[in-house]
This record gives structure tokens, C-alpha cells and sequence, in this order.
């Protein structure tokens, strides 16, 4: 279904479109859809226009009401009507636009309100695709693709291509399969999206199924597949997160494109990838930050985080966020100079705590100060006044950062001296993996080790030589 952009001979376009409900402001819509605007150029495509509608609600059948409906298909080509689909069977639903004025009455009266820019259809500029900032159902896509005659895309859709593209490990290749096909199972049909791609390697059709059942069996049969894969990968992850938990962890965690594998290349001397793309990064990678620390301290990279994105692909990306879960301090990584990033880190810190982060300390980093002027860097010194602001660019920053991390590291650690009896040899083993070890020896009560180490650890300690 979405394989056909891939070819980059001429360049494709897209329409989009929002539906501003009630409660969202004209500064949220915008910026909403900016970003979408950015997500589909990263895709590949050239944006010719957007259009919002404001409404209540978005049109159960087609997200649009009738007359905004025919404005789009004007950029597409399409007929702007959906065949069937009569405006007695939409009252039927309740859903007719009139009765939902009526229920909110007190709704500033623009139940539909033409915000539209640039009417590029006179020019004759046709879209390849049509691109809503949001996420809808089957019908409505189908809906939607009768009336515009062209592609439909949501959020999820554009977000999901960028991953494939991106993806280049295993692991990060077979979250993105998962991902895709958990979106396209409920929007398989008879037709057959998902159907034939995989030459009936994955079994005969039963007796009795009809293509549309047997294109679902195969997509559950394939995820069951991955998913079980996936399970070995990060068995083999976990082995090796835990094999270096000796040493202490940071990571980079923030929106996407704020600057996050610009900070770890830097920081650890690595040539991690960094592009003006969203979603860059899909893998995470841990380096040692450079010049080496003592204790060494290892820096991790992670995907960026992005809003509306839904709980599904989260989840695909799991693992990859449990390296930010294994690290003992998070540096939320913010692009200062993105005029969304307030409510860009509000995201971050939100997906984070639902997946556990809460907990796990964390500093903030203002980056890419070197966009920002000296009075607009001022005003985010007093809002933010524990940030700390760089720019990836400045090598004297990224020195301050290095610093304050280590500095992190220095002040929560105490130096402690203890012996630990040589019958509690495991005690021993688990402590060389909890903290730093200065010194030890040997005596004839057990073995004397002088350490650096954070209090949790210490207070464990104390309960296991009770
Ligand atoms: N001017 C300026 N540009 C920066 C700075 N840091 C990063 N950039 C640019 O911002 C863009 C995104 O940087 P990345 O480091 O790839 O961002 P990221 O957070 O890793 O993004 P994802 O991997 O997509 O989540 C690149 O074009 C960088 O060159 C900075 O301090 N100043
Ligand atoms: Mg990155």
C-alpha cells in the first residue's frame, strides 16, 4: 500500500488537512500541523497545501463535512462525493452536522469555518496525497479515497513510513514490521492490502476462509512470528545491559530532531547519525563518553519522541526505550529554539513516566542555543534556571555538559570502606557491579573494599551483611 513513494522519479505532493475540534487552539492546530508539513517532507513528499476545518467533532463518515470535502477533492482531482453515502443515512446516525450544533450550542458558532491557505487548485496543482493530522478509522479512509481519487494517509501512516525507511537493524526492521502490520490489520479488506505480498509462505488458506479472513490469519500469524524473534533479541540485550551495569549510564531522551545524536557524537567521539530528518535515529546506541571518565560513564542514544504518537508503536519501540530506563540519570534534550518545545518536552516526559521513567533523575538541556538571540536566550535563563543551555555546535558547551555529568556522578556518590565476609562471595559480586571499586584486599575476616557508590546502594548493602 505505501510502497509506491519509494520511487523517487519525480516529485509526489501532498494535501493536508486537520479538523480543529473544540478546545484546540489555532496556535495547537498550526503547530501541529507544521510538524505534520516536516514529517511528510521527511517522507519524501512537497507539501501544495493545507486546509482545516473547524468542527465539533470530525465528520464520522469523512471526517470533513460535505462542502470542505469538495475543497479538497479540488486538490486532488477526486469527486468530492462519496458514493452511497447520503445525508439522510448520516442523520440517521445522529451525526448530521446541524445536531451537533444543536448539542453544543454554546460552539462560537463556526461549526465550519474555511481556514484554508493558499487555494493552489486554480494554479491546477494536483496532490498525489491526501494527508490528515490525525488518526482515522477504515471507513473513513476508504471514504475519503473515493472522494479526493487518490491515497489517504493519517499520522500514524506517514510517522510508520518514516520508521521503514529508517530502519536499519534487526531489531529496529522488525519493530517496524510489527508496528505496520498492527495499523494495516483493521484496514485490511476483501480487496487484499497485506494479502499476497508474502507469496503464501505463511501458510494454505483453511477450509472455508475467504481472502479478507485468511489476509488477517496471516497478518496475526506473521506479528505472532516477529514478536517471538523480537523476544530472542532482547534476551540477548538484557544479557548484555547486564553485563555492563558496572558502569554508569546517561541518556539522551527528547522529541525528535532536537539534537539528541548531535550531543552524543560529541560526547563520545562516535559518528552516530545526525540529519535535519524526523526520526533519524531508530536504534539506540550506548557509547563511552570521551575523553574518558573514571568511573566510565556511558552515554546512550534513543528515538526521539514525537505527539500523537499511538500507544502501539510505543510499545514496538520498547526496547529500545529500556535502554533509557537502564541509565541512572536522563538528560531531556530540548531544541530551544523549535517555539513548540514546551509542550515538545511535556510529551517526553509524559511517555517516559508512563513507561517507568519517573523515577530515574534527569536534567534538562536547552540545545541549540547558537538559533536562539541574547534577549530570547535570557528570558529561557530565568524560565529555565536549572537548564543547562548549549548548542551541540559549540565545543565549549558540550565540555560544560560533560562536566556537569560527570560533577552528577561525584556529588551523589560517597566513598565508603567495608569488609565483606568471604561466605557472602555473592554480596561482593553484585557490589563490584553496583559501584565504583577503589581498592581491595584481603584479610583474614574477608575482604576490604573501599568503593564509590550511590546511598540506594549502600542502603542495600547494609541489609545483605545484616
Ligand atoms: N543550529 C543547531 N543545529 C543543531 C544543533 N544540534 C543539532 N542540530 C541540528 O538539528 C538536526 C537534528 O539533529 P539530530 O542530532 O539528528 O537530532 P535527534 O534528536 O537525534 O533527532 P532524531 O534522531 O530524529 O530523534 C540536525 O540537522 C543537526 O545538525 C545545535 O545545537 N544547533
Ligand atoms: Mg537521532
Amino acid at each position: 500500500m505505501m510502497e509506491q513513494f519509494n520511487n523517487d522519479e519525480g516529485k509526489k505532493t501532498a494535501v493536508l488537512f486537520s479538523v480543529q475540534t473544540h478546545g484546540v487552539s489555532d496556535e495547537e492546530n498550526d503547530s501541529s500541523l507544521l510538524e505534520l508539513g516536516r514529517l511528510v517532507k521527511t517522507m519524501g513528499l512537497e507539501v501544495v497545501a493545507t486546509l482545516t476545518q473547524r468542527r465539533p467533532k470530525p465528520h464520522t463518515a469523512t471526517l470533513l463535512g460535505a462542502g470542505k470535502l469538495k475543497e479538497l477533492a479540488g486538490y486532488t482531482g477526486g469527486t468530492g462525493v462519496v458514493e452511497g453515502f447520503s445525508r439522510k443515512s448520516d442523520d440517521k446516525n445522529g451525526e448530521d452536522d446541524l445536531d451537533e450544533e444543536d448539542l453544543l450550542g454554546s460552539y462560537d458558532g463556526l461549526d465550519e469555518e474555511d481556514l484554508s491557505d493558499d487555494p493552489m487548485a486554480e494554479q491546477g496543482e494536483q496532490a498525489n496525497f491526501v494527508i490528515y493530522d490525525g488518526e482515522m478509522s477504515t471507513k473513513q479512509l476508504q471514504n475519503l479515497e473515493q472522494a479526493t481519487g487518490v491515497e489517504v494517509l493519517d499520522r500514524t501512516g506517514v510517522i510508520l513510513e518514516i520508521f521503514s525507511r529508517h530502519a536499519k537493524s534487526r531489531e529496529a526492521l522488525i519493530q517496524v514490521e510489527i508496528a505496520k502490520l498492527v495499523y494495516l490489520a483493521p484496514r485490511i479488506r476483501a480487496s487484499g492490502i497485506g494479502g499476497d505480498r508474502e507469496g503464501g509462505s505463511l501458510g494454505a488458506k483453511g477450509a472455508g476462509e475467504t481472502s479478507h479472513e485468511l489476509g488477517k490469519r496471516r497478518i496475526r500469524d506473521r506479528i505472532s512470528e516477529l514478536r517471538s524473534r523480537l523476544v530472542d533479541i532482547h534476551k540477548e540485550q538484557s544479557r548484555r545491559r547486564s553485563r555492563r551495569k558496572e558502569n554508569f549510564q546517561v541518556s539522551l531522551v527528547g522529541y525528535t530532531n532536537a539534537g539528541k545524536s548531535s550531543l552524543m557524537r560529541k560526547l563520545t567521539g562516535s559518528d552516530v547519525l545526525v540529519e535535519d530528518k524526523l526520526f533519524a535515529t531508530l536504534d539506540t546506541r550506548v557509547k563511552s563518553l570521551q575523553p574518558e571518565a573514571f568511573p566510565p560513564v556511558l552515554v546512550s542514544d534513543t528515538v526521539g519522541f514525537i505527539k500523537k504518537l499511538p500507544h502501539d508503536l510505543v510499545a514496538s519501540f520498547q526496547s529500545t526505550l529500556d535502554e533509557a530506563l537502564a541509565a541512572s540519570l536522563l538528560l531531556f534534550t530540548v531544541d530551544a529554539s523549535d517555539p513548540a518545545f514546551r509542550s515538545q518536552l511535556a510529551v517526553t516526559q509524559s511517555v517516559l513516566s508512563e513507561i517507568g521513567g519517573e523515577k530515574i533523575p534527569s536534567r534538562l538541556i536547552l540545545n541549540k542555543i547558537d538559533k536562539l538571540t541574547a534577549d530570547a536566550l535570557e528570558a529561557l535563563q530565568g524560565e529555565f534556571p536549572d537548564a543547562l543551555f548549549v548548542s551541540a555546535h559549540n565545543s565549549e558547551d558540550v565540555a560544560a555538559l560533560r562536566d556537569k555529568i560527570l560533577a552528577y556522578f561525584q556529588i551523589n556518590m560517597t566513598e565508603e570502606t567495608r569488609v565483606i565476609p568471604y561466605d557472602k562471595g555473592q554480596v561482593l559480586g553484585q557490589l563490584r557491579t553496583k559501584a565504583s571499586i577503589l581498592n581491595e584486599s584481603y584479610d583474614e575476616t574477608g575482604t576490604e573494599v573501599t568503593f564509590k557508590t550511590f546511598p540506594e546502594t549502600l542502603a542495600w548493602l547494609k541489609k545483605m551483611l545484616d
